[in-house]
């Protein structure tokens, strides 16, 4: 079996999944009386928003808890690893359908954004909270009387918080009616980036696999495996987040899945902040007079410079440097593993296969 084939039966194993917890969430919601119509409003903002990505952030808790046991899981470990990856799952298409409202972007996952569908519109916005809801509610129905529930329901918690400071501080950053390039800089980048997309995209899938593992939050191992685990995939978070500000630029929609919005919505993204630092006195004024401006003749302008100044072949010098830190980073860690003799163990593999699952990336 090729490797192309084995990743679509783990995709389709996975994706079974998300039957049943759209069943658990939707026989709920009839038994507190809900009327048809709402079910079925609800049945279709879950198919709508929450199965159609690249299911990364999902497929890892999986991939990792298996790496952590170091052996193939029963039908209930599987499902147990696999509902935390649908709850990350969740927790992103809350966090999508309201991105996608504060950017004014227009199409997602190769469709238009949830918000911009006719019957829709800003009941977008309970339409999200619902998402975010339906995490807990499953978390509470399969793992409540596990040790380490508090322990994921606080992650959970502690992670969207630092998800919405991120989009506070990129959605600032932009202000939409002045534009002020000289505000950027590639160190706020750097927070934005953390806050918005690293946590929650690395740090939760990891962590939760390793509760689910049995890693103790309050480990005797030092560094504590939590720690040591958050100081590679921020790093890889941040590099996550340059590749998609690169995409944006770069990307075509049918290729992407999205329509690039980052130089219209004056965005603080890896690609100004690296033109910036190059650029000629005349490149700059073109900067200055063209970006964050909502017509498209700007926008071309903006990107003519990108590709004068050479963002392309910095963002491959990137990647490369990146990809050889990350690598350094995951070598801190013991061959054997992080933790003591006949427990569970963190291990390099844990982070190689993420890493491997987004380097070069083209979506
Ligand atoms: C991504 O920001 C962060 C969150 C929390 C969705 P973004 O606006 O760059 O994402 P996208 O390019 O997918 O709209
Ligand atoms: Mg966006
Ligand atoms: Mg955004
Ligand atoms: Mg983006």
């Amino acid at each position: 079996m090729s490797s192309a084939d084995s990743k679509a039966q783990k995709r389709q194993k996975f994706e079974k999944v998300f039957e049943v917890i759209r069943e658990e969430l939707l026989t709920h919601f009839n038994g507190e009386g809900m009327p048809k119509e709402a079910a079925e409003w609800y049945r279709q903002n879950l198919d709508y928003n929450v199965p159609g990505g690249k299911l990364n952030r999902g497929i890892s808790v999986v991939d990792s808890v298996e790496i952590l046991k170091g052996r193939a899981l029963t039908d209930d470990e599987y499902l147990k690893a696999a509902i935390l990856g649908w709850c990350i799952e969740l927790l992103q298409a809350f966090f999508l359908v309201s991105d996608d409202i504060m950017d004014s972007s227009v199409t997602r996952r190769g469709q238009p954004c949830w918000f911009r569908n006719e019957k829709v519109g800003l009941i977008a916005i309970n339409d999200a909270f619902m998402l975010e809801a339906a995490i807990y509610w499953l978390i509470k129905k399969h793992f409540r009387s596990e040790p380490y529930y508090i322990d994921i329901v606080e992650l959970f918690h502690e992670t969207t918080y630092q998800t919405e400071m991120g989009q506070l501080i990129d959605l600032i950053t932009a202000p939409e009616d002045h534009v002020d390039l000289s505000k950027f800089s590639l160190q706020k980048h750097r927070l934005i980036v953390i806050y918005k997309t690293a946590y929650y995209s690395f740090y939760l899938p990891v962590a939760l696999a390793m509760h689910m593992s049995g890693i103790p939050l309050a480990s005797s191992t030092t560094p504590n495996p939590y720690t040591l685990a958050q100081s590679i995939l921020i790093p890889l978070g941040e590099y996550f987040q340059i590749q998609d500000d690169w995409l944006d630029f770069s990307g075509t929609p049918e290729q992407i899945g999205k329509i690039g919005t980052d130089i219209v919505d004056n965005k603080c993204s890896w690609c100004i902040n690296t033109a910036l630092a190059v650029a000629s006195e005349k490149q700059r004024k073109v900067l200055d007079e063209n970006y964050g401006r909502k017509d498209a003749e700007a926008e071309k302008r903006v990107k003519a410079v990108f590709v004068e100044v050479g963002v392309k072949e910095k963002f491959e010098a990137y990647e490369e440097d990146a990809y050889k830190r990350i690598i350094g980073l995951i070598e801190t860690i013991p061959v054997d593993g992080l933790g003591t003799d006949g427990a569970v163990k963190l291990k390099r593999e844990v982070f190689k296969s993420f890493l491997d699952k987004i380097y070069k990336r083209q979506k």
